[in-house]
């Protein structure tokens, strides 16, 4: 699995932490494992698995401490959008993402007439998540998220994940063994989390079995259901590149700050090549990933149902900008400043330790660039008379820094 996957993957699980449906109190301790796994098991069986099931796949089963060592490793820099586009984002990726959109157009054309989803959006995510199935991950699911379940603090997320798998198992007729995927439990060709399968994962292929692993009709197919299902719908892209007027209001580029498209358009916002936006009342935002030097972005409500695949509005920037041009369409034309600097946890902390002092930043530091630094840094920088894009670029830094 590639190192940017893994990123999606972190980002993947860390977002999805606040809503399992039990939390039964499970041991943590190693000697715990064994009480942790019957706690899964009793949960399991109250959602209809047989004790068989269960006992078959934790016979013998062990932690996996390489699961745990991933688990604790936390990333040291956060990415820039332009090191994680590019990343993503490849000249091969696209080419071979074109590639396998002709060779299963007849399967995608049906299922974007039966789901809505185009073909070059299950297309993006199959190249991003396993770079088109070439890296599914070979770690067996069960040891994986009873590890994460039992040795790791999250144990109501991967419980109930552990649970899920067990269901799995069942409905499938597979054995543990068979069952793999990244060391978080990401499944198949689209790394789908074993709750994800259970609720959207469809057999299109008839043969009684979803296969999200080697049946494309399958990976596809859930895919597609997947997406519908967390409101991607037909019409509109996720996202598109923009030209914004001189003199546009940079504190409307704000992913809190919500117009319709119209609006926007009134405002003097362009598509990127000058033609007009659509004349749609659809709520948009605009973003500026790498400040006001890089390139501008309309995010159209596709883009929330991106986000409810993978937290991340890196990853969801770089699923629309891969889809649009496996379609034929433009890449990005603005590019991004060159003097941009992945910013290190610790250098986060700091800029939130002086924003704080300046008393513009209530959160914790934490070391993690989201929205609440980002307005923070934007009110630093009304206050320095810069322009106020919550970028942390070198110059804001820089003056916050001398402070
Ligand atoms: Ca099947």
């Amino acid at each position: 699995m590639n190192p940017l996957s893994k990123i999606a993957i972190l980002a993947a699980t860390t977002a999805l932490l606040a809503g399992p449906a039990f939390a039964p109190a499970f041991a943590q301790g190693g000697s715990d494992f064994r009480d942790c796994l019957q706690n899964i098991k009793a949960e399991a069986m109250r959602q209809g698995v047989p004790a068989a099931t269960a006992d078959k796949a934790f016979q013998g089963l062990t932690p996996d401490q390489k699961v745990i060592d991933l688990d604790g490793r936390q990333p040291e820099f956060s990415l820039t959008y332009a090191k994680y586009v590019g990343g993503t984002v490849s000249a091969d990726r696209i080419a071979k993402g074109q590639q396998k959109m002709a060779q299963h157009r007849v399967l995608l054309d049906a299922l974007q007439a039966e789901y809505g989803v185009p073909p070059q959006y299950i297309m993006a995510f199959w190249g991003v998540e396993t770079n088109y199935g070439t890296y599914m991950g070979d770690f067996r699911v069960v040891r994986s998220v009873a590890t994460l379940a039992c040795m790791t603090k999250r144990t109501a997320f991967f419980s109930n994940e552990a649970v899920q798998a067990l269901r799995i198992l069942d409905m499938n007729h597979m054995t543990s063994e068979q069952m793999r995927g990244s060391w978080a439990g990401a499944m198949g060709n689209m790394q789908f989390m074993p709750s994800t399968f259970t609720k959207w994962a469809v057999d299109r292929d008839g043969n009684g079995r979803i296969d999200i692993w080697t049946s494309l009709p399958d990976a596809f197919a859930s895919a597609s259901n997947f997406l519908r299902g967390i409101g991607f719908k037909p019409g509109l892209p996720s996202s598109e590149e923009v030209l914004l007027p001189k003199g546009f209001p940079l504190d409307q580029a704000d992913t809190t700050v919500e117009k319709p498209v119209k609006a926007w358009a009134a405002m003097g916002v362009k598509k990127i090549g000058g033609g007009a936006l659509p004349a749609s009342d659809e709520p948009a935002q605009i973003l500026l990933p790498a400040g006001f030097r890089g390139p501008a972005f309309i995010l159209y409500p596709n883009f929330k149902a991106v986000m409810s695949w993978n937290r991340s509005t890196l990853y969801a920037l770089s699923v629309g900008i891969l889809a649009r041009q496996i379609a034929g369409g433009p890449g990005v034309q603005q590019a991004a400043p060159d003097d941009d600097q992945p910013l290190s946890r610790d250098t986060v902390i700091d800029i939130q330790n002086r924003l704080a002092r300046l008393g513009l930043y209530k959160d914790d530091a934490d070391g993690l660039l989201g929205p609440k630094t980002r307005s923070a840094l934007r009110l630093f920088q009304q206050q320095q008379s810069l322009p106020a894009d919550g970028h942390p670029s070198g110059e804001s830094v820089r003056r916050l820094q001398a402070r």
